[in-house]
């Protein structure tokens, strides 16, 4: 059966799509048009009762939430690739990463965007709540450009799932007109990351 990728260009689906155009992994795509309302259709819902992208059908079995599939993804697969470290101290500072990726940098950028897009209600948005989160997350940016001073990629010398499930956010934050130019080593960071093949391939799927 192998892998059933549902996702929706330029959303929280992309950095998966990022992480299975890296593998090289064999996979079957379906688009899911989120402003149609395909994800609330009783046979989206039946594989994610949440209602949302990405989801990744492996074998028969739907795994939601994109940190998941990439850590799936990244035990499955990349291990063996140079893309993820055998089990020990260095998988536990990727893990470090994509749970902070996701938990903190990805939480505060969603702030800024419920709060600013017209995407959401205008009722919904507060400018308040979206200054704070504008300075959280340079609280953030800040931590991750001093953890990447003095270094190529993340964790290791070589670009792992950490960098990619990462990295992902600084072109959500340039979409939110978040200023990323005070923090040179993310900025670097990223072009490095993002001139990747597989970024370009991820990125243009419509
Ligand atoms: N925490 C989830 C977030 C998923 C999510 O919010 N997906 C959005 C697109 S970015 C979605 O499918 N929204 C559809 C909806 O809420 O109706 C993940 O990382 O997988």
């Amino acid at each position: 059966m192998g892998l059933v990728f549902y996702y929706t260009p330029m959303s929280s689906a992309s950095r998966v799509y990022w992480a299975l155009e890296e593998l090289g992994v064999p996979f079957e795509k379906v688009k899911v048009d989120l402003a149609a309302g395909e994800q609330r259709k009783p046979e989206f819902l039946a594989l994610n009762a949440n209602g949302k992208v990405p989801l990744l059908v492996v074998d028969g079995t739907p795994v939601f939430e994109s940190l998941a599939i990439l850590i799936h993804l990244a035990e499955t697969f990349g291990v063996a690739k140079g893309l993820y470290p055998e089990p020990g101290l260095a998988r536990a500072e990727a893990l470090k990463w994509m749970a902070w990726g996701t938990a903190s940098l990805g939480e505060c950028a969603s702030r800024v965007l419920r709060n600013t897009s017209e995407l959401f209600p205008a009722e919904q948005r507060n400018a308040k709540a979206a200054e704070a989160a504008r300075k959280d997350l340079g609280d953030l940016y800040s931590i991750l450009d001093d953890a990447l001073a003095g270094k190529t990629y993340l964790v290791g010398e070589a670009f792992s799932f950490a960098d990619l499930a990462l990295a992902s956010y600084s072109r959500l934050a340039q979409f939110l007109g978040f200023d990323l130019s005070p923090f040179a080593n993310v900025r670097a960071w990223t072009e490095r990351c993002t001139a990747r093949p597989s970024f370009a391939r991820a990125m243009s799927a419509r």
